[in-house]
C-alpha cells in the first residue's frame, strides 16, 4: 500500500515540468482513471492555449502538483485507487496547495453526494459528458479568476516582485521539493546598505527609483525557476531550486556587481548604490523547516552588514 504521501523519487520528471513556460495562460491539472478522457480534455484545452497535464496514477498526486504548480485541478471523482473526494482532502492539508482552485468533472449528478464530494475542500463541480465548448469556457473563466487572485495577493505593487508572504510559502514548498528529491536549494536575504541616506538625501521618489532597479534587476539575472520576493521595505529575497551554496555566492555577487555599477541621477546629482546579501544553502544544515533557513540567511544578512556592507556573507 502506497498513499499519496508517500512518494517515489522522480528527478528526471521534475527537470521535465519545471521547464515549463510562462504561468499567463495558466495551467490545468487533469486527474481521471479514463486516460482517453482525459487526453481528449488536455487536447480541447491545450488547443484553446491552455497548458495541462494529466495524471492517471493517483498515487503520485501530491508530488506532481507540488511540482508542476498548477492553476487549476480537474479531477474526476470515482477512481479506482483513491476517490477525488478523499485526494481533495488530502491536497487541502499542504500548505503549497491550499489556495489551489479544485474543480470535480464526474457523471455523478446525484446533488447530495456531488455536495458531499465537495464538502472535502473542492470548489465546483461540472458534470459529464460536457461538450468541449462548455469545458473550454468553464475552465477559462476560472482560471481566469484563480490567476487574477493570484497576482492580487501575491504581487508587489511597486517592483511586482511577489510580496512578503509569497516569497515565503516559496521557499516553504522548495523546502517540501528539495526534501523529497533531495537536491540543495538556497535562499538569499539582500538588503539596501544606507538606503535611509538615499531617501534623505534624494528624497522618497528616488528611493522608490532605487528600489524598482534593484526589483528589474534581479528578475533579470535569475533563472526562470528561481523566485526573487520583495521581503520588506528594501529588503529582497531569494529562493533558488537546485541551486548549491557556491552557485548562489557566485550568483548574488554578480547582481551585487551589476547594481554596482547603476548610476542613478537625482537633482542633477549622481550616485550609486550597494547591498548587503547573506546566503544559506539547504545543504549547509539539517534545517527542519523554511523558516530556520530564512532565519539563517537573515543572519548571516546582518554578518554582512556589520563586517563593512557591500559584500555577500
Ligand atoms: P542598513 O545599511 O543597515 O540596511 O541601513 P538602512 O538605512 O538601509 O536601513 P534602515 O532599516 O535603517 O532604513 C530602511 C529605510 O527604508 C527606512 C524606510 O523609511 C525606507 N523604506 C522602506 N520602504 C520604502 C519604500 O517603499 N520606498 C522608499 N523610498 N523607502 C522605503
Ligand atoms: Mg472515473
Ligand atoms: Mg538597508
Ligand atoms: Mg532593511
Amino acid at each position: 500500500f502506497v498513499s499519496p504521501l508517500d512518494v517515489p523519487n522522480m528527478i528526471s520528471t521534475i527537470s521535465e515540468l519545471l521547464e515549463h513556460g510562462t504561468r499567463q495562460s495558466g495551467r490545468v491539472f487533469i486527474v481521471d482513471d479514463d486516460k482517453l478522457l482525459a487526453q481528449h480534455y488536455a487536447l480541447v484545452l491545450n488547443s484553446a492555449g491552455i497548458e495541462t497535464h494529466i495524471m492517471a496514477n493517483t498515487r503520485q498526486i501530491i508530488a506532481e502538483l507540488v511540482v508542476f504548480q498548477p492553476d487549476l485541478l480537474l479531477m474526476d471523482m470515482y477512481m479506482p485507487e483513491y476517490s477525488g473526494a478523499e485526494l481533495a482532502g488530502v491536497i487541502r492539508q499542504y500548505p503549497s496547495l491550499k489556495r489551489l482552485p479544485i474543480v470535480f468533472l464526474s457523471s455523478e449528478i446525484n446533488k447530495a453526494l456531488q455536495l458531499s464530494a465537495m464538502a472535502y475542500g473542492a470548489d465546483d463541480f461540472l458534470t459529464k459528458p460536457i461538450d468541449d465548448a462548455q469545458l473550454v469556457q468553464a475552465v477559462k473563466t476560472r482560471l481566469k479568476r484563480s490567476l487574477q487572485l493570484k497576482n492580487l495577493i501575491e504581487k508587489d505593487s511597486l517592483t511586482a516582485l511577489i510580496k512578503h508572504s509569497a516569497i515565503k510559502e516559496a521557499a516553504e514548498l522548495e523546502f517540501e521539493r528539495s526534501q523529497r528529491y533531495d537536491k540543495p536549494f538556497s535562499v538569499v536575504m539582500l538588503d539596501i546598505d544606507h538606503f535611509k541616506a538615499i531617501n534623505d538625501n534624494y528624497g522618497h521618489a528616488t528611493g522608490d527609483m532605487v528600489i524598482t532597479a534593484l526589483a528589474t534587476l534581479l528578475r533579470k539575472r535569475i533563472r526562470k525557476t528561481d523566485k526573487a520576493g520583495r521581503y520588506g521595505g528594501e529588503e529582497f529575497m531569494l529562493v533558488l531550486p537546485n541551486c548549491p551554496r557556491q552557485q548562489a555566492v557566485t550568483l548574488t555577487e554578480h547582481i551585487l556587481d551589476a547594481f554596482r555599477q547603476l548610476n542613478f541621477t537625482a537633482d542633477a546629482k549622481h550616485f550609486s548604490c550597494t547591498f548587503s546579501a547573506g546566503v544559506i544553502s539547504s545543504e549547509e544544515h539539517e534545517f527542519n523547516n523554511a523558516e530556520q533557513m530564512i532565519e539563517a540567511a537573515d543572519k548571516a544578512l546582518y554578518q554582512a552588514k556589520r563586517a563593512g556592507r557591500n559584500q555577500v556573507c
